[in-house]
Formats: structure tokens, C-alpha cells, sequence
């Protein structure tokens, strides 16, 4: 059940993302705490969510390549430190992750319905789940129209500004299992131009969210935002 007080959490929460200063209000960490409660511990389901495995873990319909040379051949990604180490005509960023991370990094394809990442995960039937995580532009031009998915039910589109690459943008959408004991959760750019269209993603997460008031925070804030605040609050 959806109470006053977590709408009020919700509310504060949305506020302070706008703000961006989420992480400087301790009143926004005790709500969120206080809200969440144990669900905050819920498993991410995704393998190597933060990319710090490197290649492995997720499929792609793009070719991976350790540099990419310029803005042709498309439909190619890697998983680097830096933005400007895989392909040196973007400006230069690191991941989302704290600390010393990858992203994944990609030439947006010109070929419609491309997954650029995907991976299958085991899910429990008649479960809500959140899939969420975090998007930027890898150059100043021709933003990507990120959508992403749970099986073939779209859950959201992102489309991450231009303006500063390296700027990761957080995206998430709730999906219910029904009868389904697996999921293919799929990430497609549907910009389809040659000449910009290039993106990074980062600290994706899938978790299960059986009540409905912590469905609504995580899916405000996302499980990482909540591990952080975790871990800030026991300090
Ligand atoms: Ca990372
Ligand atoms: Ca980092
Ligand atoms: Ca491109």
C-alpha cells in the first residue's frame, strides 16, 4: 500500500533530483531509509551491471571493438575507462560508477531494432520488477533515442542531451513478470544517423519490488542511489 508519507518521499525525492543535490539532504536520506526499509538490500538480477567485469556477462547485436575509429563503421561499442580512449573524437568522460569503473560505450546503429545490450534473467511469475539505469550522450551531436526493454514490452525511451557528454541521465520502468519465469531486458537505440548518435550506459539494475510503495521509490531513485544512501547513512 502507497501512503501519505511515501508520496511525500516520492515528492521530496523528485525535487532534489531536479536539484541534483539529492545527495547533500540528509532529510531526503532518513525518508528514503525510512521508506524503503530492508527491500533497499533487493538483488540485482543483472551480471556485471557496472561494467566493471568488462566485456562479459550481456549479448550484443553490435560488433564489440576496442577503438572505434571514427564515425563510421556504426554498430560497434566497448567497455572502457574512457570515453575518448575508444573512439578519440569524443569529448572525454569516465563512467557513473564511484571510483575506478567502465561504461559501456557505442556507435549507434543505422540498422533499426538493434540491441546494443541485452541479457537474460530468471525471474519469479506475478512479480513486479524495476529495470533502471543511467544514459549519456558520447557526443555533441544527434542525441540517441535509447529504448529499453523487458521480453517485447517497451518500458520507457530516454533521449540524453547533447549538451555536456558525460552527463549520465537516470532511466528506469516497472514490468510484471505474469506467467513469464525469464526475461530478455534489451537496450536499442532508435536513433538510426551515422554522424553523432552515440551514447554510454552504465550501473543498469533489475530487482524485484513486490510492495508497492518501494516499487514507486526505486522507481523514482533507482537501487544504486539507494545503496549509496545506505552506505552513507551507516557512516
Ligand atoms: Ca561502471
Ligand atoms: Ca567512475
Ligand atoms: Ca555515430
Amino acid at each position: 500500500m502507497v501512503t501519505a508519507d511515501d508520496w511525500l518521499c516520492v515528492s521530496h525525492a523528485k525535487e532534489h533530483i531536479s536539484m541534483k543535490s539529492i545527495f547533500h539532504s540528509f532529510t531526503l536520506t532518513a525518508c528514503l531509509l525510512a521508506t524503503v526499509g530492508a527491500t533497499a538490500h533487493a538483488q540485482n538480477l543483472i551480471t556485471n551491471a557496472d561494467f566493471s567485469g568488462g566485456n562479459t556477462g550481456f549479448t550484443s547485436d553490435y560488433e564489440f571493438v576496442l577503438t572505434n575509429i571514427s564515425t563510421t563503421p556504426t554498430a560497434e561499442y566497448g567497455v572502457v575507462l574512457l570515453s575518448n580512449t575508444w573512439n578519440i573524437n569524443f569529448p572525454a568522460f569516465g563512467d557513473n560508477t564511484p571510483g575506478i569503473s567502465n561504461m559501456l560505450i557505442a556507435n549507434g546503429s543505422a540498422v533499426a531494432g538493434q540491441a546494443f545490450w541485452s541479457q537474460t534473467v530468471a525471474v519469479t511469475q506475478n512479480t513486479t520488477y524495476v529495470f533502471s539505469g543511467f544514459a549519456t550522450s558520447a557526443f555533441t551531436q544527434s542525441a540517441p533515442v535509447i529504448e529499453y526493454f523487458a521480453g517485447t514490452t517497451s518500458l520507457g525511451i530516454i533521449t540524453p542531451s547533447t549538451a555536456t557528454p558525460g552527463t549520465f541521465e537516470f532511466f528506469t520502468g516497472t514490468w510484471n513478470s505474469g506467467t513469464n519465469t525469464s526475461v530478455e531486458l534489451r537496450l536499442v537505440d532508435n536513433n538510426l544517423a551515422e554522424n553523432g548518435n552515440d551514447l554510454a550506459v552504465d550501473d543498469l539494475s533489475f530487482v524485484a519490488v513486490p510492495e508497492g510503495s518501494t516499487a514507486a521509490l526505486l522507481a523514482l531513485v533507482g537501487v544504486p542511489m539507494l545503496g549509496f544512501l545506505r552506505r552513507r547513512a551507516t557512516k
